[in-house]
């Protein structure tokens, strides 16, 4: 055994929260200790030298494939409350926003911060997350702008699948009025339908910036009815689960759309609505001619402190798929 190995600790505590029904599981004691302070470098030695704890905390029998595992780790900008690596069942996120409002929840909920502003050193840049006093959270997140209008990409099984690439925290592929209605009743055909546009965007010379993969798919259309909001989405995330949530960094992707689109005011509210019915809020404020700063409002509920305990001659310590 491998003094990496040796090391790898029995128990880890865990809170739980979701944000409009998508699940947050963070790390709070028991991890791997990281050697350098900094979001970008615990990414990479997570994935290089522990993804056992990804695989532990997120592949059954502990988890399930929609939960996305947030680490807290030393910021290398001390101005940071903390910073956070965000995983989910294939591997290491970008941003996540449902996700960073569970942090934020689970940070309030140990008693590490009380309501007002605070940063996060996130994986993809800094986000400023607003605690109100009734727990929502209000987060202003990095960056975004629409890359790519109306490009097309050839689906096997639907044919040609026009949509924008846009990035709010993560690379999507944004399309509307193509695909099964969104409609709670349809997830395993949206499922079936996005999951065809990500593998033909893969095997495509589709790309973001700087040859970004786009590992998310969105499908938008007006809510159905008795949802109480402005549209309504179904997201295909990077590990074939879908966004039980309508997706922060999706819907900061939608908002970099309509605002180059001109179809959204600056400082005007969208609500967007994931595909169980719950919303976000959302609006913006213009950074340049390309590039917003899109602003999230959601809420996160805590659902379960655990220790988890990863016995020896557990064959499935790691996970069922490790
Ligand atoms: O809310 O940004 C988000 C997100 C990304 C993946 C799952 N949720």
């Amino acid at each position: 055994m491998s003094a990496e190995q040796t090391n790898r600790p029995q128990r880890i505590r865990v809170v739980d929260s979701h944000t409009a029904g998508e699940p947050t599981r963070v790390v709070v004691d028991g991890g791997p200790k990281i050697p350098q302070a900094g979001a970008a470098l615990a990414k990479e030695y997570l994935r290089d030298h522990a993804d056992w704890m990804r695989c532990a905390l997120l592949h059954e029998p502990r988890g399930f494939d929609a939960v996305v595992g947030a680490f807290l780790c030393e910021p290398a900008d001390e101005s940071c409350v903390a910073g956070v690596v965000f995983f989910n069942n294939a591997g290491y996120l970008n941003g996540c926003l449902h996700g960073t409002i569970g942090v934020v929840e689970t940070l309030a909920h140990l008693g590490r911060i009380g309501p007002g502003s605070h940063k996060l050193e996130s994986t993809v840049g800094v986000i400023t997350a607003e605690l109100a006093e009734d727990g929502r959270v209000t987060v202003s997140n990095v960056p975004s702008y629409r890359y790519l209008a109306k490009a097309a990409v050839d689906v096997p099984g639907y044919g040609e699948v026009t949509g924008d690439v846009a990035w709010g925290g993560n690379w999507f592929f944004l399309i509307e009025g193509q695909g099964p209605s969104v409609r709670q009743s349809q997830i395993e055909e949206l499922t079936n339908f996005t999951w065809a546009v990500r593998q033909a965007l893969d095997a495509s010379v589709l790309r973001g910036k700087d040859g970004g993969l786009i590992d998310h798919v969105e499908v938008f259309a007006y809510p159905q009815s008795g949802v109480d909001a402005d549209s309504q989405n179904f997201v295909m995330c990077p590990g074939k689960a879908y966004d039980r949530s309508p997706c922060g960094t999706g819907t900061s992707a939608k908002l970099a759309c309509l605002a180059a689109e001109g179809k959204l005011a600056e400082g005007e509210v969208f609500r967007q609505a994931g595909i169980l019915g719950t919303s976000f809020e959302g609006r913006y404020q213009r950074l340049d001619p390309e590039t917003i700063t899109p602003i999230v409002t959601g809420q996160a509920y805590i659902t379960a402190e655990s220790e988890f305990i990863l016995r020896e001659d557990d064959p499935y310590r790691y996970g069922v798929e490790y």
